[in-house]
């Protein structure tokens, strides 16, 4: 499992950078820089530069400004995407739809250009760009004379900053094409990537996403990224990437260029029927500037009879930064949160009680929502539940549910269970845990009625070489815990035991590993429920 889109921390300002450097247009391509998707390196020099600038956009602008808005990109399929043919008479037509607030302008221009190239006439409709109240004096009257050369651009603005679900509202009103295709402000497509994306769209049960590659922040590279994920997220409700499952995988093996369903789409990539986005409902209007929308739209694709689906042969790089560079009114926090308590009040039953529960934070400002026109909506086109949606489209869950235990599991040596916070995903050794209060998520565990310990982010408690590790869950038998009383066994009838080095510390920062059963405190463990909802 591999983290992409995170959780922001803080919305940051230009710095102290000068007026003039902020808001002038410093695109100046130098021949051949980043062509091929080719990294561009600078001079030790030029890098502290880059650095400071990194405030305004969170990527580095000197390489973006150095690289032709035209650059040449290889064709990133797979040979079996390559041999698909599409009836271009038979697609439908594609408004593609970008939005953004305070873009630098040859990232911007990169994506629109990069659409313009390499979408067949026929195919593109239009490219509406939507300026969501950007205060950067080049995307003025610069970015209209720009857009006003090129055919089938044009520009929205909007004077008020709504956000981003405001802003792709705003466009999809104006949208003359047959499918929605949204992108975000700082993508770069590569050869063949709308066919795919309309074939799939022109049915109407499906919004459809391209396989996201990466474009580096500090290089712009062009870089594949691993051949199948899976979109999910965490018990936070943080967006988060998964290994789909050994099933999924072995459907895609058969037949690679096929799309695959995934339980949640990224948010920013994506191709809808225009028909099919608005009868289910366009987007929540209460979400502001950003987060959760993707979730929400993902739930109710899922719930109320559509579906989500990635098509590999679809390739788009994105910019992917680590920090938001654009200021949230009211704080980053708030806003987020905000988002996240109307997404799981309307869609999530008994699991947002569980989200509410385990962040009293968010929980305190969800009686703020007026969420009443979604339940309706929710209602009145008869969607399925909570439930249904973690049973049958994310299988793999980990999420408690009536039939899975959740809890503590305290060792008799006085410390417990849990995965240690760190890079989601990634897992790594266990250790005895410093027990925290019933809310704390990082001590709190989901046991299977298979036999599986699962924390947050999908790890799994696997008893590795020598030592038990958080790993991602998956099939293997190592990850099968077997309760025997107090204990708890492996399919081989070891027992997990902590190492307990000094008896004062109880345990803590101990390693654990599967050990022959013997009398041991180590090896004791005690169940302690806790109500999940
Ligand atoms: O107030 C705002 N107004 C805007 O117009 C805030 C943002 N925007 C624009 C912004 O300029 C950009 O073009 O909205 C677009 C998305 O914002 P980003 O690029 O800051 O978002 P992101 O790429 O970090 O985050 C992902 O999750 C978001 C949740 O709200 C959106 O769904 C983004 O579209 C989404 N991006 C992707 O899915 C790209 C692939 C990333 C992955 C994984
Ligand atoms: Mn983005």
């Amino acid at each position: 499992m591999r983290v992409i889109v995170g959780h922001y921390v803080g919305g940051i300002g230009g710095g102290n950078l000068s007026d003039d450097l902020i808001h002038s247009n410093n695109y100046d391509p130098v021949p051949g820089a980043g062509e091929g998707g080719r990294p561009v390196q600078l001079s030790p020099r030029e890098l502290i530069t880059a650095r400071e600038l990194y405030t305004l956009h969170s990527y580095n602008i000197l390489v973006s400004d150095r690289i032709s808005i035209n650059r040449s990109l290889p064709d990133m399929r797979s040979e079996s995407c390559r041999n698909v043919e599409y009836d271009l008479e038979n697609l439908p037509t594609a408004s593609v739809i970008i939005v953004f607030h305070n873009e630098a302008w040859s990232t911007l221009m990169r994506t629109v250009m990069s659409v313009l190239l390499r979408s067949p006439d026929q195919l593109l409709k239009q490219i509406i760009l939507v300026d969501d109240a950007s205060d950067r004096r080049y995307l003025g009257k610069e970015l209209d004379d720009a857009v006003s050369r090129l055919d089938k651009v044009q520009i929205l603005r909007s004077s008020e900053r709504n956000g981003l679900v405001g802003a792709r509202l705003m466009g999809a009103k104006k949208a003359t094409g047959d499918v929605l295709l949204f992108l975000d402000a700082h993508c770069e497509v590569t050869h063949g990537w709308i066919e795919p994306l309309l074939d799939r769209a022109g049915s109407d049960d499906v919004f459809i996403c391209p396989h996201i590659d990466l474009l580096s922040e500090d290089t712009l590279a062009y870089t594949k990224s691993i051949d199948a994920h899976w979109g999910a997220f965490s018990w936070r409700l943080h967006f988060r990437w998964l290994m789909p499952s050994g099933e999924v995988m072995v459907k895609k093996s058969e037949n690679p260029s096929k799309p695959y369903p995934t339980p949640a789409m990224a948010g920013g990539l994506f191709a809808v029927r225009k028909s099919l986005f608005w009868r289910l409902g366009g987007y929540d209007k209460g979400m502001l500037i950003w987060g959760a929308e993707n979730l929400e739209l993902s739930w109710r694709a899922w719930q109320c009879g559509a579906r989500v689906e990635i098509t590999p042969c679809s390739r788009v790089g994105h910019i992917f930064r680590r920090h938001s560079p654009y200021k949230y009114p009211g704080g980053v926090s708030k806003v987020l949160n905000s988002n996240l308590a109307r997404a799981a009040s309307v869609w999530m039953d008994e699991w947002a009680d569980f989200f509410f529960k385990f962040n009293p934070s968010i929980s305190a400002i969800r009686d703020q929502q007026n969420v009443y026109d979604r339940v309706e909506l929710r209602k009145n086109l008869n969607c399925k539940s909570f439930a249904w949606y973690l049973e049958n489209v994310w299988p793999q869950h980990f999420f408690p549910t009536n039939d899975r235990w959740f809890g503590r599991i305290k060792s008799e040596a006085g410390a417990c269970l849990g995965a240690i916070p760190g890079t989601p995903g990634l897992g790594g050794p266990a250790a005895g845990l410093q027990c925290g209060n019933d809310l704390d998520l990082d001590r709190l565990v989901v046991y299977t009625p298979e036999g599986k310990i699962m924390a947050d982010e999908g790890l799994c408690l696997e008893q590795g070489n020598g030592r038990a590790v958080w790993k991602s869950c998956s099939d293997s038998r190592k990850q099968l815990w077997e309760q025997k009383g107090p204990r708890l066994k492996t399919a081989a009838g070891l027992c997990l035991t902590l190492l307990v080095s000094d008896k004062d510390k109880e345990g803590v920062d101990d390693p654990l590993t599967a050990k022959r059963c013997i009398e041991d405190d180590g090896q004791i463990w005690h169940f302690e429920r806790v109500p999940w909802r």
